[in-house]
């Protein structure tokens, strides 16, 4: 496996933005409030994100964090909305307007055609831990990572992918459990209860992510993004046909019947499709 040399894609000031070798690495870069994100935060996942989605030449995208907080070396993936950004009536950017953008970026993670992956080095809380969920993937840090939902704690909940979807991944009483009593659970107690794909030693979390995404790449693309889209459609209702579908109509424009019902209308004929049923 080659050695990692990620290049800046784009400087941000709350998240840090890298690619190399068809793999994108976004992470959270505010780790002494434990990468909390504030609306700033968001929008500059969203424009990562977006670029990453956008950019052809990327495959998979690893969502990871800085780390550790240098006040006191502890290690977190994120702590979700940040508590200092909540103003009466929601959490406020820098314009004043209080908004929910984290919840665009979950949709950007779900929507996209590539493998997104969640790296926890440390704590998962809160719309983190919601985060790490709407993720295709979760590696975690045997050492440090720590699986919490304070939702509830600080009537900042998500009522969506955080929770509804949580509860099909590891079954309605656990999720009940952690949403309703906020308990700490260890990387491995996450694995066995079906939220994260492999507990890793810490310091080899991000080359092993590294080499999943590598695993990816090697696949055909279109099957990645079909079987991501199928497996969300019957999660997603119309929406979720809506993608699925769209990339069906994508396909459909590669056959000759296509062509001729294109080539039909420009030319002012009636199209003259194949002959062929095939079942
Ligand atoms: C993460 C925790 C458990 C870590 O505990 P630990 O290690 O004891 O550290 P602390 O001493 O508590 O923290 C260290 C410093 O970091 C600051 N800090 C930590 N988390 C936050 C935060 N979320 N916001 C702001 N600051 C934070 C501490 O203040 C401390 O700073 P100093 O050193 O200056 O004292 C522990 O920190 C913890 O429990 N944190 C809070 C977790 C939390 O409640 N998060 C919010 C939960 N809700 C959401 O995230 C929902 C947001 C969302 O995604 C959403 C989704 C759908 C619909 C709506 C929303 C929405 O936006 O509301």
């Amino acid at each position: 496996m080659s050695h990692i040399n990620w290049k800046i894609a784009k400087e941000y000031e709350d998240i840090t933005y890298k690619k190399f070798n068809g793999v994108a690495r976004i992470a959270f870069n505010r780790p002494n409030v434990r990468n909390a994100f504030r609306p700033k935060t968001t929008s500059e996942l969203y424009d990562a994100f977006y670029d990453a989605n956008e950019d052809t030449s990327i495959g998979a995208v690893l969502l990871s964090a800085e780390g550790p907080s240098t006040k006191d070396g502890v290690w977190s993936f994120c702590s979700g909305g940040d508590q200092k950004a909540r103003g009466h009536q929601g959490y406020v950017g820098e314009d004043g307007y209080h908004r929910l953008n984290i919840l665009e970026v979950q949709r950007l993670i779900r929507f996209m055609p590539k493998a997104v992956i969640a790296v926890v080095p440390g704590w998962a809380v809160g719309g983190g831990h919601s985060l790490h969920v709407v993720c295709d993937l979760t590696l975690a840090s045997k050492e440090h990572a720590i699986f919490k939902q304070t939702d509830a704690d600080v009537t900042s909940f998500d009522g969506g992918y955080g929770s509804a979807y949580l509860a099909k991944m590891v079954g309605q009483k656990k999720a009940r459990e952690i949403f309703f009593l906020g308990r700490n659970y260890s990387a491995q107690e996450a694995f066995e209860m079906g939220m994260v794909n492999a507990v890793v030693p810490h310091e080899k979390l991000e080359k092993t992510a590294y080499e999943w995404a590598q695993e990816i790449l090697a696949k055909s693309p279109t099957s990645i993004k079909m079987l991501k889209f199928a497996m969300n459609l019957t999660d997603d209702g119309m929406v979720g046909q809506q993608v699925f579908a769209g990339e069906a109509t994508r396909l459909a424009y590669m056959t000759d019947e296509a062509k001729e019902g294109r080539d039909a209308f420009l030319e002012k004929r009636k199209p003259n499709f194949p002959k062929k049923w095939i079942p």
